[in-house]
């Protein structure tokens, strides 16, 4: 295992598992053995349309259009010996790659369905760009072989840095390094530098392309090893498809391996169309759309808000009918007590007021105290509390 004929099989030999070497016949061969163990391989051309270049194309590719960096050679970039003298450049691409800037493909999308549906196995992916994550991927169901940009340590006592911290260096192009007292060691993410191991999830999970019912091979030149090896492992009778925009590795040359050289996204919306999911597979990807789940977030505001003044504009109103209540309540009874003693002109005051006071001066008296609040700015709120405009959330519009 690990070396696999590169000669494409001949039209002649006929699948073993599948009906054909189409879409169709991998769609057939998933619904009617209740598939559920595929395995995904996937490299930088998942993800160069979401705007993150890959290695190699010619032309775009990030080796392509590295000589700004002033680098010895292209792949110095991800080597540890260099960043140890000069980290600058990684930093000046590290600040272009930084997760959060993009959005997951339609690719990333249908791995996160194929784990939604139950039927994956594990996702091998040599990105670093955390897009599957993004999409939905769970942790334990993604092997970063070549490691990601989700956590980082220092490359000297390899102490951990704070997630913040580092979107905020990166964001403003600076270097970050350990915060640990007297070490001061540069700070890496947990990326695997030519030179460096590659990380224990990997080994771990090497051999379950052998146990696979099926394999997608996505977006990779299958060019760096070991994870090159990986679709090798796979068994001689299990189909495996490859969707990329050239034939790569060994793929091709199996009795049941289907070749979609395309793009990815394009590739994937065919099985997603041959299997019945187009819908679910669009929605689901519509769900990682910034600007919808934005307009969400905006639609949801102000709704909320107006909710919110609707709820208070109700409070104040029921506040406001009450004290009027009291009010003519009071105005009532005050009225009552002042015709039955009209004699003497003078209103029952409680027990303990030195002073009695006439109806008139009563009223005399009331005006003056609104008044003076009046001029002192206190305005009615002593009696109603809840018409302060200052209590009162204004929607901004
Ligand atoms: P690579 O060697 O650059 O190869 C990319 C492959 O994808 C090529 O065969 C292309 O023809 C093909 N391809 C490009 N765009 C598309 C597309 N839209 N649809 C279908 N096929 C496409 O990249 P590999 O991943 O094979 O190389 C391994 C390196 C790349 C790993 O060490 C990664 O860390 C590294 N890398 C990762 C990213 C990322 O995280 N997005 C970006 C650039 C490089």
């Amino acid at each position: 295992m690990g070396n696999e004929a590169s000669t494409p099989v001949s039209e002649d030999v006929p699948p073993i598992t599948l009906t054909a070497r189409t879409v169709e016949a991998v769609a057939d061969y998933i619904k009617k053995n209740n598939v559920k163990r595929i395995v995904v391989m996937t490299g930088a051309g998942i993800s160069t349309s979401a705007g993150i270049p890959d290695f190699r194309s010619p032309n775009t590719g990030l080796y392509a259009n590295l000589a700004r960096l002033n680098l010895p050679y292209a792949e110095a970039v991800f080597d540890i010996s260099y960043f140890r003298n000069n980290p600058r450049p990684f930093y000046e691409l590290a600040h272009e790659l930084y997760p959060g800037k993009y959005r997951p493909t339609v690719t990333h999308s249908f791995i996160s369905l194929l784990n939604k549906k139950g039927m994956l196995l594990k996702a091998f992916t040599q990105n670093i760009d955390c897009l599957e994550r993004e999409a939905g991927v769970p942790g334990d169901k993604l092997v970063e072989a070549h490691g990601s940009f989700a956590t980082q340590r220092c490359i000297d006592c390899g102490t951990e840095f704070p997630d913040d911290r580092m979107k905020d260096t990166v964001a403003i192009k600076e270097i970050p390094y350990c915060e640990r007292t007297r070490c001061e060691g540069l700070v890496k993410p947990d990326i695997v530098f030519f030179g460096e191991a590659l990380p224990e999830s990997f080994h771990r999970s090497r051999s379950l392309p052998a146990s696979a019912d099926l394999a997608i091979v996505m977006g990779t030149s299958l060019t760096v090893q070991p994870f090159a090896s990986l679709p090798s492992f796979v068994r001689e009778e299990t189909p495996r498809i490859l969707i990329n925009l050239e034939r790569v590795g060994g793929l091709g040359s199996r009795a049941d391996d289907v070749l979609l050289l395309e793009d990815c996204d394009s590739g994937v919306r065919k099985l997603a169309d041959a299997l019945g999911w187009r819908d679910e597979l669009e929605e689901l990807w519509e769900t990682t759309n910034p600007s919808r789940s934005e307009r969400k977030k905006q639609e949801a505001k102000p709704k909320d808000k107006q909710a919110d003044l609707d709820a208070r504009i109700e409070e104040l109103t029921r506040g406001v009918d009450k004290t009027l209540k009291l009010s003519e309540d009071h105005q009532r009874q005050f009225e009552k007590d002042f015709a039955k003693r009209p004699d003497t002109g003078k209103l029952d005051v409680p027990a303990g007021l030195a002073k009695s006071v006439t109806a008139a001066e009563h009223k005399k008296q009331s005006e003056g105290e609104v008044n003076d609040r009046k001029s002192n700015g206190s305005d009615l709120s002593h009696i109603y509390p809840h018409l302060d405009s200052k209590s009162v959330d204004k929607p901004s519009l």
